[in-house]
């Protein structure tokens, strides 16, 4: 297969690279493509050395399927020109989401939406990915009614730039430009993309109608608060989630065990409980805290922890890559 890495040189980008290799996708040549300041720079893919390349090039070097991370505007306007050049196009960035002519993919819960007529298929929110994964299992069994998610993500989530500032706020270097506005270390932000007109920010509203589409389920209502901590090694979720039938707790954990790419750390006597800075690198979900809502019945509370750029970006795109090269729809 060859793969271009769109927006190779990126946080995603290189996360994509690295997922590629160590899952060991059937790459034949990696085209690492990026905006015209990044053309003629070097990635290591496999300890080869690929240059990066411009748009059009990687489109005449023919891909049989191009990764994108490399924003919205790009994607909107790249990924149709990718497609019409028979390039299956996975997308990272929220351009296509909502799209009703577009699926949104997470393997795990509605690959089989997928078709071989489908060239710009969309990879969903970082935060929306670790949420809908655990969710599936459980609406199977015991019907979702309402999901009430407050996210605790990471600085990664924001790009280079946002580490950058973590860091250098923590040693007091106030050189380094702001992408906050106001400071990340030692602070919470309740604020993550922009405000819209509801009250509510841009990724709260991603993670409510993204779950609605991926779940294929709009009977779902979901409500979210989406905070920035400073930390880097991945998003972390409470979700608080009502069935329309009743659960045991011990259902649950089995559940939840036996579903692909989630691992239950639920040991609290033994503090034992998911947390970012061990699901750092790591492809799967960590759930714990599993516990009764004790307010209300047939409720379940959730501590949902994943690496934001491998599953809830990289190891998702690549995931959707396999499937589509197992199904023999690239
Ligand atoms: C964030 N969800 O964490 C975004 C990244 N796509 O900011």
């Amino acid at each position: 297969m060859k793969v271009a890495v769109v927006g190779a040189t990126g946080l995603v980008g290189s996360e994509i690279l690295k997922v590629l290799a160590e899952r060991n996708f059937p790459v034949t040549e990696i085209i690492p493509v990026a905006s015209e300041r990044s053309i003629g720079k070097k990635i290591s893919f496999k300890g080869q050395e690929f240059t990066v390349v411009g748009y059009e090039d990687a489109i005449n070097m023919k891909p049989n399927v191009a990764i994108f991370s490399a924003g919205g505007s790009t994607s909107l306007e790249m990924a149709p020109k990718f497609a019409e050049a028979g390039i299956t196009v996975i997308d990272n960035s929220s351009a296509w989401r909502m799209d009703p002519t577009k699926k949104l993919i997470v393997p795990e819960v509605n690959a089989d939406e997928l078709t071989p007529a489908d060239k710009i298929i969309a990879n969903p929110n970082c935060s929306t990915i670790q949420m809908v994964v655990v969710m599936k299992p459980l609406h199977d069994k015991y019907k979702i009614k309402r999901v009430v998610v407050s996210t605790y993500q990471s600085v990664t989530g924001t790009g280079k730039a946002a580490v950058d500032q973590l860091f250098a706020e923590r040693i007091g270097d106030n050189t380094v430009p702001k992408v906050y506005p106001h400071k990340i270390d030692l602070n919470v932000l309740p604020h993550i993309d922009v405000f819209q007109e509801n009250g509510y920010t841009k990724e709260e509203m991603k993670m409510i109608k993204e779950t609605n589409k991926i779940m294929s389920d709009d009977s779902i209502r979901v409500t979210a608060t989406t905070v920035r901590i400073p930390t880097v090694g991945g998003h972390s979720e409470a979700v608080n989630i009502e069935f329309e039938n009743d659960f045991d707790l011990d259902t649950v954990r089995e559940l939840l065990a036996a579903t692909e790419g989630v691992i239950v750390q639920d040991d609290p006597a033994n503090n034992i409980y998911p947390m970012p800075i061990n699901s750092h690198g790591k492809d799967e979900i960590f759930v714990g805290r599993i516990r009764r809502d004790e307010s209300q019945d047939k409720t379940l509370n959730l501590w949902v922890v994943a690496d934001n750029l491998r599953k809830g970006a990289a190891t998702n795109a690549v995931q959707i890559a396999e499937y589509l090269l197992k199904k023999e729809m690239i």
